[in-house]
């Protein structure tokens, strides 16, 4: 049987399977073979169009991708925030490659994404946005106010191929062991049963683990730690063209509900409308944090920080500065937020916070 239609009959047996404690370990061992097979579906598919993977380099401290239908406006908003030259059209695919720009802002050049526009079923180029989403830091979900509707069937397109929007990843810790069966422990009360995470464990022929749950998990949840491909982005959604209502007199930029209904951004790409509004909630939502390197004995540079993704340690700080700074690091020195005293020493595993001043000492 052809990898489609045991998709197709398994999504029909879901369908028709109501949910309660009795099937209830039925439905997350169907769930995990839906996921497995879309997964192999995915892959079969991509090497069959030739894999044309992500391809553009990454520069700069972030990236963004934009993401949505043809001809709401994408390339002309990449034109409006960076350098680039992209080519824009009244009609649809006038983007067929991806095509990169910086944005700079707030000190950080982050970079964007600007690819084809997505069609329903992630056919042809949408495997390719796929796969650029990938490895990016954030999604700009982007459509004009013709088609305010069609968010949600993006974000379940993108969903479908295990990229999470605005989600934060499960706390589940599974560790695969030789014997022992498998034994479950949990922080909090879960409402799924151990039968149940036995059945989509065995799905994934796992018999032997400790699973540890740090939270109250569902069917999705568990697969999802377990599957390999999931990643977790922030998500800003965007209705492009809003001086069209302009046009009708309507007041869309005083009438903000549009907006509000959709928890998107307002703005018109072309005529310039909101687009400050727009990078500073980018800015945000990419969680940026700023530190600043010192010399010894000297003061620290104020004038330009280095910007690097929250979280971030001293290792990465290394690494961006020379690929030879984490080989020959000595220690740190820094002073802010993330020591308990001005100039104490630390290593590369230290995490650093927004403001800090570091200094680096390394091998002569
Ligand atoms: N009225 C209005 N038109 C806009 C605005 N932004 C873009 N357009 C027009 O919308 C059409 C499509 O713009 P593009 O930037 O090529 O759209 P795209 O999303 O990159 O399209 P594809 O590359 O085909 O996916 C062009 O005719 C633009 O001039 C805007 O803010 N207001
Ligand atoms: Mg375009």
């Amino acid at each position: 049987m052809e990898i489609d239609e045991r998709i197709e009959e398994i999504i029909e047996e879901l369908r028709s399977t109501p949910y309660n404690k009795a099937t209830e370990h039925h439905i997350g061992r169907l769930k995990a073979k839906l996921a497995r097979l879309r997964e192999e579906a995915e892959k079969r598919s991509s090497s069959r169009d030739g894999g044309k993977r992500d391809n553009v380099g990454r520069v700069g401290d972030a990236t963004v991708i934009l993401i949505g239908p043809p001809s709401v406006g994408k390339s002309t908003l990449l034109n409006k925030l960076t350098s680039a030259k992209a080519e824009v059209g009244a009609y649809d695919f006038t983007t067929i490659e991806v095509k990169p720009g910086i944005l700079e802002y707030e000190g950080a050049k982050i970079q964007i994404l600007d690819v084809p526009g997505l069609i329903k079923g992630l056919r042809g180029g949408g495997r390719e946005v796929a796969s650029f989403t990938r490895s990016s830091d954030l999604v700009v979900l982007m459509t004009d106010i013709l088609h305010v509707n069609v968010f949600e069937e993006t974000e379940r397109e993108l969903y479908k191929v295990g990229i999470r929007l605005n989600q934060k990843k499960p706390r589940i810790l599974v560790k695969k062991k030789i014997t022992g069966g498998i034994k479950i422990n949990s922080t909090v009360k879960q409402d799924i049963s151990e039968e149940t995470i036995k059945e989509v464990l065995k799905e994934y022929k796992i018999h032997n683990a400790d699973v540890i749950l740090r939270e109250t998990i569902d069917i999705n949840g568990l697969i999802d730690a377990l599957m390999k491909n999931r990643v977790y982005l922030s998500c800003v959604r965007v209705i492009n063209k809003i001086d069209m209502l302009e046009d009708q007199n309507l007041r869309p930029t005083k009438d903000t509900s549009i907006g509000e209904r959709y928890n998107a951004i307002m703005i018109s790409a072309d005529k310039g409308i909101n687009l400050e509004e727009l990078k500073e909630s980018v800015f945000k939502r990419l969680n940026l944090i700023k530190v600043y390197m010192k010399h010894k004995g000297e003061e620290p540079d104020y004038k330009e920080p280095m910007i690097l993704k929250k979280g971030s340690t001293v290792e990465e700080i290394c690494r961006k500065i020379h690929r030879d700074f984490v080989e020959k690091f000595r220690y740190a020195k820094v002073w802010g937020n993330s020591v308990k005293y001005g100039g104490q020493m630390v290593g590369l595993s230290h995490e650093v916070y927004d403001g800090d001043v570091v200094n680096i000492s390394i091998e002569r």
